[in-house]
């Protein structure tokens, strides 16, 4: 390497490093925090070796330093009569590219660290979209599991309360998450509505009868299905005949086995929090339909598929370093749960039991370690804010439809995700090749990214 070049590389690694061991120092006790961050700077310095206009912007600083962040209390009454009281946040991280936009997610691991991974991540994915979206997420430590709908519209009605004051359709665009579906979705819009008196697309997912969009509830699914055709077909392979594992049973993981049944592949497994089930014979349109009446209306656990179809097994979840689900031989796998659900040792086994390829519908499903082991293996592997893209791209679509005032055909909305998939799969293929490393969808991804977001910042000067 020529010495210049070889000295620029050094300083720019050593001040990456600097950004990072402050931002331990300032964010300890966020470890998922760093850990997002980590993989995306490191993945950036080939990017600021060759543009030293973002070390001298201060642009990477800026970027892991949230624009805005709103924690409240959310009180509420339960069924018994008692108040209860939960910590309820949305980050705005990032409005270089256009207003707010990601999801809320209710679960009981929800703290500031957790959000601020997510809206970390939601940046680079929106960005990647091609649509004008900046990065947001938010939501609240509460639990809906076991809760009546009565408790949850009682909850959702007190976070909105709040939250009102921070969105709107030109500043902050909310959507779901974990925890956060259709019946949450409508409380919160019902709840927005009755205090802003205006009726406008401010969250999406909203039912296709009150300013929705055909294939929103599938978008996630649909578009990471698509994305990993796009990948195999780089091998010239497709997805006709693979045995598929997926993660989770709720919106991402149903809709991913919708797809794979539609192209033919065989969907093996589903899971949730208590284990996850195996079916040999595939799961089919009909067993796939049971799921989604087992999981969005009854509100019941993926065991129960097992007892309904006596050839599958359940298996539940232990408490290792290793998730069984991820040994079972197969093709192709979709984590479709949480973060962090694929361990360096789940991935090991991946590779050992043949998977070709890992496109993941949750949000940073993968650890490092993990990563690692598939990229060294050479498996086609996917990062969640490429693959999963999908879903916040079709509520970029919802956003526009609602500003029209019309609403375009399921055919019309389908062939714009298929279309946004192909061009995420492009441009970030393209990045991986002008930094010199092909078919790296980490690298692509974070480079494509981070390059938008980063040089309309630059633009609007020191915001
Ligand atoms: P849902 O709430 O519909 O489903 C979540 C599923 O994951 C459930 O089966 C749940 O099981 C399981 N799960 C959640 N937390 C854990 C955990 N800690 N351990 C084991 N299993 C768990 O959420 P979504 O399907 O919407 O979201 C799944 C993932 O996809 C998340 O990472 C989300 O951020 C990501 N995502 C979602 C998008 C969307 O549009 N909805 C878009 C892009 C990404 P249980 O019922 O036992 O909790
Ligand atoms: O992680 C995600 O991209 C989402 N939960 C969807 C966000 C959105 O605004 O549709």
């Amino acid at each position: 390497m020529h010495n210049g070049v070889h000295k620029e590389a050094t300083a720019v690694s050593n001040s990456i490093k600097t950004i990072l061991s402050d931002l331990e120092t300032r964010n300890s006790g966020q470890p998922e925090f760093l850990q997002a961050v980590r993989e995306v700077l490191t993945s950036l310095e080939p990017v600021v070796e060759r543009f030293p206009k973002y070390s001298e912007m201060k642009v990477l600083e800026r970027f892991v330093e949230p624009e805005r962040v709103i924690m409240f209390r959310v009180s509420w009454v339960d069924d018994d009569g008692e108040i209860q009281v939960n910590r309820g946040y949305r980050v705005q991280m990032n409005s270089a590219i256009g207003p707010y936009k990601g999801g809320l997610r209710f679960h009981p691991s929800v703290y500031l660290g957790l959000l601020k991974f997510l809206a970390f991540e939601q940046v680079f994915k929106n960005s990647l979209t091609t649509l004008p979206m900046g990065g947001a997420k938010g939501g609240s430590d509460f639990d809906p599991k076991g809760k009546s709908d009565g408790e949850v519209r009682r909850f959702c009605q007190g976070f909105m309360t709040e939250l009102y004051r921070h969105i709107g359709q030109f500043t902050d665009v909310p959507a779901g998450d974990i925890g956060v579906g259709s019946r949450e979705i409508g409380f919160l819009f019902g709840q927005y509505k009755r205090i802003a008196n205006q009726f406008t697309g401010v969250i999406t997912g909203k039912g296709i009868n009150w300013g929705g969009s055909e294939i929103r509830p599938e978008a996630t699914g649909y578009g990471v299905v698509y994305f990993a055709e796009e990948m195999l077909a780089t091998r010239s392979e497709d997805l006709a005949g693979k045995r598929c594992l997926v993660s989770g049973s709720g919106n991402v993981a149903q809709y991913t086995v919708e797809k794979l049944i539609d192209l033919g592949a065989k969907p093996l497994t589903l899971s949730d929090s208590d284990g996850f089930i195996l079916d040999p014979d595939g799961i089919d349109a009909d067993k796939l339909a049971y799921v989604l009446e087992l999981k969005n209306l009854r509100r019941g656990r993926i065991s129960e598929y097992a007892e309904r179809f006596p050839r599958a097994s359940f298996t539940s979840a232990g408490h290792g370093a290793s998730n069984p689900l991820w040994s079972v031989p197969a093709d192709c796998a979709f984590p479709s749960a949480t973060q962090n659900e694929v361990s360096g040792v789940d991935a090991q086994n991946l590779v050992a039991n043949g998977v070709q390829l890992v496109a993941e519908g949750a949000n940073m499903p993968t650890t490092p370690e993990g990563v690692e082991r598939l990229m060294s293996a050479k498996v086609l592997y996917g990062p969640g804010k490429a693959a999963n893209a999908g879903g916040v791209a079709v509520s970029g679509l919802e956003m526009t439809q609602d500003i029209e005032h019309l609403s375009w055909t399921r055919e019309q909305v389908d062939d714009r995700l298929r279309h946004i998939m192909r061009a995420i799969h492009t441009n970030v293929r393209a990045a991986a090749e002008e930094y010199d490393r092909p078919g790296d969808y980490v690298l692509g991804a974070n480079i494509a990214g981070f390059v938008k977001v980063a040089d309309a910042m630059l633009e609007q000067s020191t915001v």
